[in-house]
């Protein structure tokens, strides 16, 4: 497989910097090598560049770096459209308001060669609000809400060529829902798998009744992880930590049902922020995750263990 890599340093989205120095802890951290290493041919096609932000303003004062965001979300939409012609693109964020970008390009190709578009989305948040309903003004939490076409964004981010159907996607992990977040979520149908479903029926069957659906409809599957979907303990390095995610298993166990299926043709990097790490362990944990999505199994690998 061609694996296109693709950095997205993005970092105006979040409440705190750092998250632009994250397409190059993953490379650091050995991304391209781990998926060569797995037979995949590697190119790393170098850091996005946004446009100089126009000058722009929101009638909700929360509102933060919105000028940047668009001109982020812009160059975005326009790589992942057209880098997802061919191969695999892997966006390494950044923080998590790039999936306003990857998720629109990529759902505006799917719309060109007639399949449905479906969306794995692990996070602990569901960032499902709109330019209206922020508090922290913290644009990551917006890019659901976004790309599913809720409105609320009008003359500000760009229009949706294709917005995704809110039932093709399917959230795990989550476990921090704002009140305004959860009414428009039911509204919207969305299926929310909170960590407290995950607790109760296990990641396994939840995965395989969402990946069914998908293969039924022939469909192409994004997955766009957020790094505090992961437990804080094994992933630091993220601004927004909330207790209680996902395991380091559950997180492997995903992503080799995810490899099994052979469904998954993009993926997001999100909100890995370097500055928070701890000797580079989340970085070196994403690299293992995303082996394992390109097909790295236990029967053959070398052990690896942490500390000395
Ligand atoms: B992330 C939050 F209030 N909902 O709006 C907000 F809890 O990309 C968090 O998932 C958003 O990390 C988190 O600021 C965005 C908050
Ligand atoms: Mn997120
Ligand atoms: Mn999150
Ligand atoms: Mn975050």
């Amino acid at each position: 497989m061609l694996c296109k890599l693709i950095g997205a340093p993005v970092q105006e989205g979040a409440g705190r910097m750092g998250c632009d120095m994250g397409p190059s802890a993953l490379r650091t951290a050995g991304l391209g090598p781990a998926l060569q290493e797995l037979d995949h041919v590697v190119i790393d096609l170098g850091n996005i560049q946004p446009a100089k932000p126009r000058e722009m303003t929101h009638p909700n004062e929360a509102v933060k770096q919105l000028p940047e965001i668009v001109a982020w979300i812009e160059a975005l939409q326009e790589v992942a459209y057209r880098e997802s012609l061919d191969g695999m693109p892997i966006f390494m964020g950044g923080d998590h308001a790039m999936a306003a970008g990857t998720i629109p390009g990529l759902a505006k190709r799917a719309a060109q060669r007639g399949r449905p578009f479906f969306v794995l989305w692990l996070d602990a948040h569901s960032d499902f609000h709109t330019l209206e309903t922020t508090q922290s003004g913290n644009l990551h939490g917006t890019p659901v809400a976004y790309f599913i076409g809720r409105s609320g964004f009008e003359g500000h981010f760009p229009v949706l060529d294709a917005p995704v159907a809110p039932s093709n996607v399917c959230m795990l992990g989550i476990r921090s829902i704002d009140s305004a977040e959860r009414i428009a979520l039911r509204a919207d149908g969305v299926t929310v798998h909170d960590m407290r479903t995950i607790d109760e029926h296990g990641v396994g069957a939840l995965l395989s009744k969402f990946l069914a659906r998908v293969q039924a409809e022939n469909g192409l599957l994004h997955v766009s992880l957020d790094v505090d979907f992961l437990d804080p303990e094994i992933a630091p390095a993220v601004g927004t930590t909330v207790p209680g995610g996902a395991s380091f298993r559950e997180a492997h166990l995903i992503m080799e049902m995810l490899h099994d299926s052979g469904l998954v043709t993009s993926l997001d990097l999100a909100e890995l922020n370097p500055f928070l790490d701890v000797r580079g362990r989340t970085a070196t944990l994403l690299v293992d995750l995303v082996a394992s999505l390109m097909g790295r199994s236990i029967m053959d690998r070398p052990t690896r263990s942490y500390g000395k």
